[in-house]
């Protein structure tokens, strides 16, 4: 099987230094475009960060050729590439710091512990106890002989980003460090504020830091799929853009949509963080020619990774509480402590969803494979479309049948301002189709390992200590009160709702991006 970024080029790679007096990339050219011109008297060269020993040459050697690109687990893996993780010190930064370091990434990376505050602040805690960051690092130096360049810093310090980024100039920089929480979001107006503050302008502030310290490195950021909302239409959520033989139609006159950015309708005001960070990041690319992933992530569950399993100080976090928990996650917990699992309003409410290990096979096969200069691309990170009745009736029959737990569930008053019952069709086609990802982990796997540590008498006992802080009482009304109980049932008593999500994996089409005037890969 070749892999699939062999065919990626120099144009690819965050070693590439441009030269010769033409600035090619404002001509706004495809890669294509560019190797046709090049022709005989190609005046496009470059110089190889890495190896200037072979002196000026043309960018179209491939990953395959290039010695400095290795075959891995991932496909071909730039050698000793170095990433940083922004983020660090959270649920995904962790995970995937380890399993980088592993695969023998040099990683760097920066947190400002603002996630264990803001637990803090709901009188929380992540139930599988993580260390403290020096540790962390001290332990994964012992477990697996990897050093991790750490810095505390909040991403606003500007200068004290630019510092480390001047030290370190990552090939990849992963941006975890924004506050990923819908009700958090929904608070009061200081919470809404400093969601949006936190996320956008840190947001906002990297862009150009990357444009002036490091702007061949590749931006991969973590969007939302709840950007797109759930269009009552039935609409297929496109993967960012509209494809090209998409079609406006309006007052017996039609228009070309593709390349287009797809409409958005957030679900909080966290989630209109996401948004903006969008069209922030979009326009970056477009002006500097940086080159970014934009992940738009379902929601996601989980424990388990080879490296965070290998050892209990190895663990990454888990929150339960209103805030921080999400709703997998939650329920498993609310099933080992006997709370009847909360699913809110009607519970038809469809989301994408995907295991944490299966989103870490995501990044690094996304870090593998740059964009090209200029290049915003849209993924839309899912492995399974399901009803939260469904979620909450998987998760009681696991509880019970394995567990030997009395499970109940509980249907209470929406806290949030959503649609309960729509039609829901994600595409998801070009990480299975241009990055090689192969989703690995069912949902009842992932289900049962996460009962399997939860159960934990240590681990019990944490969630015990902190079941007063399960139930929701941020109303996106702005009213601060318990959410009221509709019904309590056991599970499998009712009439199975039926699943109308479509998760489309196989969508063959090409978008374009208008404004850079290049090819956009196959979605
Ligand atoms: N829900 C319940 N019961 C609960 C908790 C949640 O029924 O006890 C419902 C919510 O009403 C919602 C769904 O479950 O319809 C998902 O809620 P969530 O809290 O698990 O996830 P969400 O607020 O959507 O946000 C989470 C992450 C966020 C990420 C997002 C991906 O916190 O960072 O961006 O998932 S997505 O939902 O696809 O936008």
């Amino acid at each position: 099987m070749r892999f699939h970024n062999a065919d990626k080029t120099c144009w690819n790679c965050p070693a590439e230094i441009f030269r010769g007096n033409v600035d090619f990339r404002a001509c706004g050219q495809s890669q294509e475009n560019i190797k046709a011109k090049l022709g005989d008297e190609g005046q496009i060269m470059i110089e190889c960060a890495r190896r200037p020993d072979l002196g000026h040459l043309e960018p179209t050697i491939t990953f395959e050729q290039c010695i400095e690109w290795e075959q891995g687990d991932y496909g071909y893996q730039l050698r000793n590439m170095k990433v940083m993780i922004l983020g660090i010190d959270g649920y995904l930064g962790w995970t995937l710091a380890l399993k980088l370091g592993k695969l023998g990434y040099r990683v760097s990376g920066v947190d400002n512990y603002i996630r264990r505050d803001m637990v803090m602040e709901k009188g929380s805690h992540t139930v599988v106890p993580i260390e403290r960051m020096t540790e962390r690092l001290h332990v994964v130096k012992d477990v697996f002989d990897i050093n991790i360049n750490f810095r505390r810093m909040d991403t606003r310090d500007r200068k004290k980003l630019a510092e480390f980024l001047e030290e370190v100039k990552p090939e990849a920089i992963v941006h975890y460090a924004e506050i990923p929480s819908a009700p958090y979001s929904m608070v009061d107006v200081d919470h809404a504020v400093e969601v949006q503050n936190n996320n956008t302008l840190g947001t906002l502030g990297l862009l150009w830091l990357i444009k002036d310290i490091v702007p061949e490195s590749s931006l991969i950021k973590l969007g939302t799929m709840g950007e797109y909302g759930a269009p009552l239409t039935g609409r297929p959520l496109f993967e960012g853009m509209f494809p090209s033989d998409s079609i406006l139609k309006w007052g017996g006159r039609e228009w070309s949509l593709g390349g287009e950015i797809t409409p958005r309708d957030p679900l909080s005001f966290y989630h209109v963080s996401k948004v903006q960070d969008t069209y922030n990041v979009y326009e970056a690319c477009k002006y500097w020619w940086l080159r970014s992933y934009d992940i738009m992530q379902g929601v996601i569950y989980g424990v388990h990774t080879d490296e965070i399993a290998a050892d209990d100080k190895l663990r990454t976090r888990f929150d339960i509480d209103e805030w921080f928990g999400t709703v997998v996650n939650r329920f498993v917990a609310q099933a080992i402590c006997g709370i009847p699992l909360t699913v809110y309003g009607a519970g038809e409410q469809i989301k994408g969803f995907i295991a944490l290990e299966d989103a870490m096979e995501c990044m690094v096969r996304l870090i593998n494979s740059p964009p090209e200069p200029g290049q915003y691309d849209v993924v839309n990170q899912v492995s399974g479309l399901y009803k939260l009745n469904d979620i909450a009736e998987t998760v009681a029959r696991i509880g019970i049948e394995k567990y030997g737990l009395d499970v109940e569930i509980q249907r209470i008053e929406n806290p949030r301002v959503e649609t309960e019952e729509h039609p829901f069709e994600a595409v998801s086609c070009k990480l299975p189709n241009d990055f090689g990802f192969e989703h690995k982990v069912p949902l009842d796997k992932e289900i049962d390992r996460m009962f399997k540590l939860l159960t934990k008498p240590e681990i019990g006992n944490r969630i015990n200590e902190k079941t007063y802080t399960i139930m929701p009482k941020t109303k996106w009304t702005g009213e601060k009160k318990e959410s009221g109980v509709i019904e309590k049932y056991k599970p499998g008593t009712k009439e199975p709702g039926g699943y109308e999500g479509i998760l489309d994996t196989d969508v063959k089409s090409i978008g374009v991006n208008k404004e850079a005037g290049k090819t956009k890969s196959k979605v």
